[in-house]
């Protein structure tokens, strides 16, 4: 029985499955619908953390001007959330940051730190942008890790042997037409180095584009689970779905097992339907320890949040099953 190394988490939000198929989605979904908030006509790849008996979480928000900034909401139970009606700010050196834009977040506790991770328009071109706070009222920015082009940073949750580790996809400045997961490690967050391949996109048409990291790796008796966004090109644009992987306890770059199958594709009108019909984007995954039960957030059609469920058990056999 595959077990995960971590904290309980009581109150993480779940529903049992109806169904054998790995991963479920929660039948209420989508769980934040359109306008969410003032001048926010869309909230979708967004990423949720357990934050003094609550949650909270970093959300992209696509304003009525049709460019995303961060926003912060949170909830009681991780389903029902409320929004700041005005982006998150970040501070450097005391001023405040000037986004030009800033999508897809994650966000990852080190420690007692709060990282937040995302796509940033810096000069105006996608970069990764690395920031951190501890109370989700003051935020710095920490780094731009790397030059551009660069999307789909997640930084592993612990340290490995005294360095900060953080998957990126180098990628280009549009919608990019390829893309691989790689590895890089940071004694400050600062520096980055020692930078490898950890996976490439794969032969399965699902993922035969490009891939992309979803959540923090979850730490697991088995290895680091990994859930990542896999996209395919079709007649009608990108379908993008979630796979899933299992990254070495000891060598991190090294891929374990990795499912041949997608795990989630676009099927419920609220992931095929939408601003970009077909996309399933997971950003974040929150884990109880003591269950073995993980929710995933993620992004639909670019257009709202849903959220599905696994258990650490079931997702990791399943990946073993169809593993290459
Ligand atoms: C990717 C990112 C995601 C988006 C996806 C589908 O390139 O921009 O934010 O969800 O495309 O449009």
């Amino acid at each position: 029985m595959a077990k995960i190394i971590g904290e309980a988490l009581k109150n993480i939000p779940w529903q049992e499955p109806v169904t054998d198929a790995p991963i479920w989605r929660y039948d209420q979904n989508p769980v934040i619908a359109r306008n969410p908030v003032d001048n926010v006509t869309r909230i979708f790849n967004s990423a949720v953390v357990p934050f003094e008996g609550k949650f909270v979480g970093v959300f992209r928000g696509e304003t009525n001007t049709g460019v995303p900034y961060l926003y912060y909401g949170e909830s009681k139970d991780g389903i029902n959330f409320s929004f700041d009606k005005k982006p998150i700010d970040f501070y450097t050196n005391g001023e405040k940051y000037k986004f030009v834009y800033a999508y897809d977040p994650r966000v990852v506790k080190i420690d007692d730190v709060y990282y937040i991770i995302w796509c940033d328009g810096k000069d105006g071109f996608p970069s990764i942008g690395l920031g951190k706070t501890k109370d989700f009222k003051y935020f710095e920015l920490v780094s731009h890790p790397f030059l551009p082009f660069n999307r789909n940073g997640v930084l592993f949750p612990r340290k490995i042997d005294g360095k900060y580790v953080l998957l990126s996809r180098p990628s280009d400045s549009g919608h990019t037409k390829f893309g691989d997961i790689f590895l890089s490690k940071s004694p400050d967050l600062i520096y980055w180095g020692e930078h490898s391949l950890v996976m490439r996109c794969g032969y399965e048409w699902w993922q035969s584009l490009k891939i992309g990291s979803g959540s923090a790796p979850i730490e697991t008796d088995e290895g680091w689970l990994l859930f990542y966004h896999g996209a395919n090109m079709t007649c009608n644009g990108y379908v993008y779905s979630l796979g899933a992987a299992i990254l070495d306890k000891n060598d991190v770059s090294k891929v374990r097992y990795r499912c041949t199958n997608f795990l989630l594709t676009p099927e419920t009108p609220y992931e095929t339907t939408g601003f970009v019909s077909n996309v399933i984007f997971p950003c974040s995954a929150l884990c109880d320890a003591e269950t073995g039960r993980i929710a995933i957030y993620y992004g639909g059609a670019d257009t709202v949040v849903g959220l599905a469920f696994t258990e650490v058990n079931r997702v990791i056999d399943y990946i073993k099953k169809y593993a290459r």
